[in-house]
Parts: structure tokens; sequence; C-alpha cells
């Protein structure tokens, strides 16, 4: 596939910055475009976009390609996936036929779904609900999951490698980095460990570039009609 042009929207500490931190990772910051989604200010639900995304959310990214055409995606699981693999110069996935693959693609998942289900249960019942929608129970049981079942896997690996899958960094960490800082914001991944892997993500220059923005991220956002 011959691309032309990557079009990221994206709106500061969100899920889209996994893959701004991908983007960032695989090539210079001139050779795609970032839109801002100004989602405080709910331009996720004008009609323009939701024509563009039924979801209502960041990130989309738009791949044109040189034959002109666009397509879109909106799952950054997705994006990252496919990013990742358009560019096997950069190392940042394990070849198809690699054993480690297999380890990839469950850790790639793993954090944007299993993970990210448990994290965002949390954040809507602590911040995005109207109060009497909210549910302690909710926020309890995912906080005594994740603490349980999900932080011993991820401390199990990183008291072993640097990073999620060895001692390479790789497009997973854009993902299970992102969740970790997410669940650090919620009083979860507090052990020494994740401070660590913190630690020496954050000094790459690519996720150094993604989130400069990240001050402009609210955990209590200022309005918020309809979540999710
Ligand atoms: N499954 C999607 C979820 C995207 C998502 O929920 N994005 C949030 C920000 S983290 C959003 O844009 N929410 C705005 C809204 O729904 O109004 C993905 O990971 O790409």
């Amino acid at each position: 596939m011959n691309i032309e042009r990557l079009r990221l929207y994206h709106f500061p500490a969100t899920r889209s910055a996994r893959v701004k931190w991908l983007l960032h990772e695989l090539m210079d910051e001139s050779e795609f475009d970032v839109q801002l989604v100004e989602l405080y200010e709910l331009a996720q639900y004008s009609e323009s976009y939701r024509k563009m995304n039924p979801n209502h959310n960041v990130p989309m990214l738009d791949i044109t390609t040189s034959d002109g055409q666009t397509r879109t995606m909106l799952e950054s699981g997705a994006m990252v996936t496919f990013l990742a693999d358009l560019y096997p110069e950069k190392r940042l996935a394990p070849a198809i036929d690699s054993a480690l693959r297999v380890d990839y693609l469950q850790m790639l998942y793993f954090g944007c779904s299993w993970m990210d289900m448990m994290l965002w249960q949390i954040r809507v019942h602590t911040h995005l609900l109207p109060d009497d929608q909210k549910d302690q129970r909710t926020i309890d049981r995912y906080e005594e999951k994740f603490r349980g079942e999900v932080e011993p896997q991820l401390a199990e690996r990183l008291e072993r490698y640097e990073f999620i899958l060895g001692n390479e960094f790789s497009a997973a960490d854009c993902v299970m980095g992102q969740n970790v800082m997410w669940a650090r914001a919620y009083g979860l991944c507090q052990p020494e460990i994740f401070s660590r892997y913190i630690s020496d993500f954050s000094k790459r220059p690519a996720f150094i570039k993604a989130y400069s923005d990240a001050k402009n991220f609210k955990l209590q956002p200022p309005s918020r009609p309809n979540p999710g």
C-alpha cells in the first residue's frame, strides 16, 4: 500500500494518544497531520464529525493512498496494529511468522479490550455519568478485578523485562503505557514496578512529543451529555 498522507483526529491524553505516540515512534511529525477534536466543546457530536465517525469519539485515522482514496479507521487497537505492521523496518511489531507475534497480539488486545473495559467502567462511574447514575459497586468490582487479576500479569512481565514484551520497546507499549498511566490516575498500578516502567518509556522522544499536550486533559471534563 502506498500511503500518501495520514491524518489523526486526536484529543490530548485520551486513547488517541496511543496512536499519536506510535506515529511519533514511526515517522517525523511533518509526515502526518493531527487534527484536534475539541471533546470538551462536544465537537465529536457535530453532524459533520458524526458523519465520518458515528461513534463520536477519538481516535479516528484517515489513510490516504496514492490513488487518491481515503479510508478511515475508528479503533485505536486496529490503528496501532496496522501502523506498526506498515513500517516493519522500525521493528515495533514482531513479524507475522515470529513466535513473539503471539504474545504481542495478546498484549495489544488485552490492553485495548479487557483492560480498557475495566478502566472505562471505573472512569465512567467516577467522573462521567450524572451523580444519580454513578454506581460505586461497579467501581469497586472493577478496581478489585484490575488489582487482583490484571496488575499481577503486567507486574510479572515488568519484573523480568524493561518493556511489556521484553527488553525491546514495541507498539504494544504504546497501548500498555497509556493504560498504566490511566490506571494510576484512578489509584491503580501503584507498585514501584509500574513507576519504573513509566520512568523508562517516558524518556522516549516520541512519548514526550505525543504527550506534550497532556495538560489539556481533565479527569473531570467540563461538559458531557452522553458518556460512551
Ligand atoms: N474503542 C475506541 C474508544 C474510543 C473512545 O471512547 N474515545 C474517547 C476518548 S478516550 C472519546 O473520544 N470520547 C468522546 C465521546 O464519546 O463523546 C478506541 O479505543 O479507539
